[in-house]
């Protein structure tokens, strides 16, 4: 069981880009896949396309996955290995989550099951870099979940020119020079093979830069 956070600041396109990618992995790919989504208010996904692709759908609402809430998380994750037993589990922490806490929490599953850490996609908005990257408050969280990424996805390309996006990729670049930078669109589908084939690739990704 793989476990595949998908990070992201507020509103970057998470829940938009793990129903996509789910729906990759559980029908090119045939791969079996959970999400469990840590959304403040209402669940987010969609009932129809939970049936369609025969996903399960776990909502943690009540706190954050790496901090007040990680022991329901490691419990959510011990309990779909062993009643679902997906291949995947697509994780949609906060969006003031720290990916490296995030696994963190994921491996404490380790004791109890069989499950190994797939890379930590952090998505970064394409419509709004200055607004994430140079503000004094959110420019931090984003330059660590940034730095904590094993995979950056430049989010939302469908409505931003080439020259925005090259720009977004050397801002990226200079916080993280280690991760994989790519490009998605969620609406087009756009990166979705590409990435399901980097999360399924069997590397372990552990949380290196513990801070
Ligand atoms: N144009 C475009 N808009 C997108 C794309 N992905 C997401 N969006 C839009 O961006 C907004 C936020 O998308 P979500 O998927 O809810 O983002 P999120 O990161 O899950 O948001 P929070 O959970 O609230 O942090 C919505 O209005 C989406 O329709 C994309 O690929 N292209
Ligand atoms: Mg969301």
């Amino acid at each position: 069981m793989r476990i595949i956070q998908i990070a992201g600041f507020l509103g970057s396109g998470k829940t938009s880009a793990i129903i996509s990618l789910a729906r990759t992995l559980s029908g090119d790919f045939k791969k079996r896949v959970a999400l469990v989504v840590n959304e403040i208010g209402e669940i987010p996904v969609d009932g129809k396309v939970v049936e369609e692709y025969g996903l399960r759908v776990k909502d943690l609402g009540g706190g954050c996955i790496c901090c007040e809430i990680a022991t329901s998380f490691t419990n959510t994750l011990i309990l779909l290995s062993q009643t679902f037993k997906p291949d995947f589990i697509l994780v949609e922490p906060t969006g003031v989550a720290i990916p490296n806490q995030v696994k963190l929490a994921a491996l404490m599953a380790k004791r109890d099951c069989d499950i190994n850490l797939g890379p930590a996609v952090v998505l970064f908005d394409a419509t709004r870099p200055e607004e994430l990257l140079f503000n004094d408050i959110l420019g931090n969280i984003v330059i660590r979940q940034i730095s904590d990424a094993d995979i950056i996805a430049i989010s939302k390309i469908d409505v931003v020119n080439e020259e925005q996006l090259v720009d977004c990729e050397q801002e990226v670049k200079k916080i993280n020079q280690k991760a994989k930078i790519m490009r998605i669109s969620s609406i087009r589908g756009d990166g979705m093979v590409e990435l399901a084939k980097l999360i399924t690739e069997p590397v372990e990704y552990p949380a290196y830069q513990i801070r």
